[in-house]
């Protein structure tokens, strides 16, 4: 894998040598600004444009409103560290070699930032990365240690590390508006990547939010009550039930005192979560959370296994949406400065999130599966001039082509190593020039956290075809048409026998055409086991 990485190296600083940008021409000048705005875990179903049962989300959607609204936006691998690392470099897990979230980043990796920079880009990244190491490239950072926290966050920057007091979610935004306004060279064009914490879990919002979303009460998802009946081995397995595997302290916030008193065994993190705030936040918190502790004290008798499952997954949206209100209102901030000091119109704003999340689809909350709530991510981009207003998209595309992108957005051209495409064409209304029929998909982490079996597979828009393995060997296909919700497995379905042969052959080819193959996966198997 090291020698892959290193000849892609060389083979980048002989590319792009010739590009080499110090003082910055007219050319360059004219060239686009990259916004590039991500947030963690931030389910589709989540943001008004796609879907305003559970939220109203007026900010995120103004880039769709302005610009294209994806709905087949896909990630390779639902997972943090490893879609931004994909991200970054335009190729797919095993080839950049970050397939979890337990391993370094490895920076002899050439990312988009590095080329955009050696290309005259000025470049900044501000919120959460979560590799282990600093990212190169860029001639500003300030990133949150690994998951990083909502409160009084400590932040990494390149004068060593600070703690900020505050929010989150209202920092980031901070540090992103005080560089574009008081730390660039306005004559030369940027890329900035603006990455929220938020909606992570443990999903603390912050005291405007919680004040306003703990009184809500959200319609459930369809398949709240799964029953895995028809499904593999991995979807039975899994440790991300609302009512299972959910904590009822670090998660629904209950009083580790209440939980103990109704007899309740429950793990507790605190010191993760709420533990960090200071007395006067955790006074405002308290004043809003005891409340509730008290009524589910009263209420928990009386409960069954439904409800309680309901009562946890109202718990769940009014956290995780309080935190979504955060990152909402502080885009609209970011997208009012690129409207008042008239960048607008030579930006690009990428709004999406390192992957989607469980809403109580399946019973589930969590990500990791190839199943569509996880591996779709919201994706909306604005381009003024270039993209036509209000356009919805159904290509499939991945967050493997952001990287070819923005190269060609910046009129770089791309090592040829990226495995991605270009969206370019699809963003400017060329989509004869657009021709994907699949999209690969490959899971690592396993055994660990959440206990989701490692598994790849294809998808086409009418089918899916998924194969788990490592202590199991089980495969999966979904009529994606007749059955979205993903409940019916038919791949022993003899309906099903020619598209079973026709997806298996598919996905051999696609297998090799991205170069993974059974020696890699046994090779990242051998590499967990020695790392043990
Ligand atoms: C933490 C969370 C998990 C989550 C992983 C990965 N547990 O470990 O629920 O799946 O992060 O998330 S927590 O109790 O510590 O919150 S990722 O977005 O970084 O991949
Ligand atoms: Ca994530």
């Amino acid at each position: 894998m090291k020698l892959i990485n290193h000849l892609a190296v060389i083979g980048s600083i002989f590319l792009f040598v010739g590009c080499k940008d110090k003082t910055a021409t007219n050319e360059t000048d004219k060239k686009p600004n990259i916004v590039f705005i991500m947030s963690d875990d931030h389910a589709y179903q989540a943001i008004s444009a796609y879907d305003d049962k559970l939220i109203q989300t007026p900010n995120i959607d103004r880039i769709a409103n302005e610009g294209m609204l994806f709905t087949n936006a896909t990630v390779t691998n639902s997972i943090c560290a490893p879609s931004r690392a994909v991200i970054l470099t335009g190729k797919h897990s095993h080839i950049n070699g970050k397939i979890d979230n337990l391993s370094k980043f490895d920076t002899t990796n050439v990312t988009f930032p590095q080329i955009l920079q050696k290309a005259g880009y000025q470049t900044a990244m501000f919120g959460k990365l979560h590799f282990g190491n600093n990212p190169k490239g860029f001639d500003e950072f300030k990133i949150l240690p690994g998951q990083g926290s909502y409160y009084n966050p400590r932040f990494i920057t390149q004068k060593g590390d600070t703690i900020i007091k505050g929010y989150v979610t209202d920092i980031t935004t901070d540090l992103t508006l005080d560089w574009m306004k008081n730390r660039r060279d306005p004559n030369k064009p940027f890329m900035l990547m603006y990455l929220h914490k938020a909606p992570h879990r443990a999903w603390l919002p912050n005291k405007k939010h919680y004040t306003e979303f703990t009184k809500k009460t959200f319609p459930l998802p369809e398949t709240l009550f799964d029953d895995y009946n028809t499904r593999s081995t991995a979807a039975k397995t899994a440790e991300m039930g609302i009512f299972k595997h959910m904590s009822l302290i670090n998660d629904v916030k209950l009083r580790p005192e209440t939980v103990k008193e109704l007899g309740i065994k429950q793990w507790s993190r605190l010191g993760q979560s709420i533990g960090r705030l200071d007395s006067v936040q955790r006074a405002d918190w308290d004043a809003v959370y005891n409340p509730i502790d008290e009524d589910f004290k009263k209420r928990y008798p009386t409960m069954n296994d439904s409800t309680f499952t309901v009562w946890k997954y109202q718990r769940y949206m009014q956290d995780y949406l309080g935190t979504i209100a955060s990152v909402d209102e502080n885009v609209g901030r970011v997208l009012d400065y690129l409207d008042e000091e008239k960048l607008a119109d030579n930006t690009i704003v990428v709004y999406t999130s390192d992957q989607g999340f469980y809403l109580g689809e399946h019973g589930w909350f969590d990500k990791r599966f190839m199943y569509n709530e996880s591996f779709k991510t919201p994706l909306l981009i604005k381009w003024p001039n270039k993209i036509t207003a209000g356009i919805t998209e159904d290509e499939m595309v991945q967050n493997l082509d952001f990287a070819q992108t923005f190269l060609e957005v910046a009129g770089v051209k791309a090592p040829k190593e990226m495995q991605g495409e270009s969206l370019v064409p699809l963003l400017t209304g060329k989509k004869e020039a657009w021709d994907r029929e699949a999209v690969y998909y490959h899971y690592y982490e396993y055994p660990a956290e959440h206990a989701v079996k490692r598994h790849y597979g294809i998808a086409t828009k009418e089918y899916k075809l998924i194969h788990f393995y490592h202590d199991v060997n089980e495969w999966e296909l979904y009529d994606s048409k007749k059955d979205p919700n993903e409940v019916n497995n038919v791949y022993n379905d003899p309906e099903y026998a020619d598209v079973v042969k026709e997806m298996t052959q598919k996905l051999k080819e696609v297998r090799k055409k991205y170069k993974d193959s059974e020696t890699l996966d046994n090779y990242y198997i051998e590499l967990y086991n020695k790392k043990k």
